[in-house]
């Protein structure tokens, strides 16, 4: 059976169960277990610590995994990347205090640099020619400068608050990460076919979000106005009503510009204009 590592707790924690739910996945969701099962779906769900991830799925404790790219990267062990999963988003940066003055990353050069990334940090020094100290620090890097302990940081930022509460600016973005679908790519046939079915759902929540369902009367002779205004997925439906000369129409559209298009409708005498929300689009 295809078993899935996810973060126990943390910042990847909820959302990595939230995805679970959104491709119709139903989870015990006790935290207080270490595994649990699926009641629907032929899927172990096991709870670690988002530092063991990479390892537990490249040694095939795990068939698959949701973490942090960071942490693929970092660790360095061998796991497939099946795909980015949208949620967070993060980089990890080299930052310093404020105060100082930054031309160029040849700063950095015989510098102390706190961080819990020292593979990616040592990488990017590498690559710019930078000899420097990198100080390995578990936890609360950014409070590394302050503390005398180092004269800069590479840590993640997601908003930047934490640097500029801790007197620090963002000087180098090196790492871009996300949240990413792992997998040990050593399934057998029955947990291929489960992983198949995962994707194809996560594609139709990926499809589905962000989009309404609109729907409206309209006088027959502005429909075709209309459809130039509402492109649909393949064309918009339209219904006869039973008052003579109307229908209604109906389609789906980006919630980011519905205000703009539901102007454009009223302008040419759409009524009772109804927006709902699209819970699955499948394709
Ligand atoms: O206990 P466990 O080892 O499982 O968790 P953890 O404490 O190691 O990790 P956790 O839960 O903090 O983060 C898990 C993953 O979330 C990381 O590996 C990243 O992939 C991702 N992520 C996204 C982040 C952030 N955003 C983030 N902002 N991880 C950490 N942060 C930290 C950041 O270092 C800073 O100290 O949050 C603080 C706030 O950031 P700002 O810039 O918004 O102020
Ligand atoms: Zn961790």
């Amino acid at each position: 059976m295809l078993r899935i590592a996810i973060q126990s707790k943390g910042r990847l924690n909820e959302e990595s169960l939230a995805l679970l739910d959104e491709i119709g996945v139903d989870v015990d969701d006790s935290r207080r277990k270490f595994l649990s099962k699926a009641s629907n779906f032929p899927l172990e769900i096991l709870y670690m610590r988002d530092d063991d991830i990479p390892q537990v799925v490249s040694n095939g404790t795990a068939s698959l995994g949701i973490v942090g790219l960071n942490e693929v990267e970092e660790r360095g062990f061998d796991v497939e990347i099946v795909t980015k999963l949208g949620f967070g988003g993060c980089r990890i940066s080299l930052a310093i205090p404020k105060t100082e003055e930054y031309n160029g990353v040849q700063y950095f050069q015989g510098k102390r640099i706190a961080t819990s990334y020292p593979n990616i940090l040592r990488k990017f020094l590498e690559k710019n020619s930078v000899t420097a100290d990198i100080e390995v620090i578990t936890g609360s890097v950014e409070i590394a400068p302050a503390a005398g302990i180092a004269d800069a940081i590479f840590d993640i930022v997601s908003s930047g608050g934490t640097l500029v509460s801790n007197g620090l600016k963002e000087v180098e973005k090196v790492f871009f990460s996300e949240a990413v679908l792992i997998s040990s790519g050593k399934l057998t046939e029955d947990e291929k076919a489960s992983l198949e079915e995962i994707l194809f759902r996560l594609e139709s929540a990926r499809i589905s979000k962000g989009k309404k369902y609109i729907l409206m009367n309209l006088k027959e002779e502005v429909v075709e106005e209309a459809i130039k205004i509402l492109p649909a997925m393949r064309s918009p439906t339209i219904l006869p009503l039973a008052a003579k000369g109307w229908c209604s129409l109906h389609s789906v559209v980006d919630a980011d510009n519905l205000w703009e298009k539901v102007r454009q409708l009223k302008e040419i005498g759409a009524e009772g204009i109804l927006v709902l929300n699209v819970d699955k689009i499948i394709m």
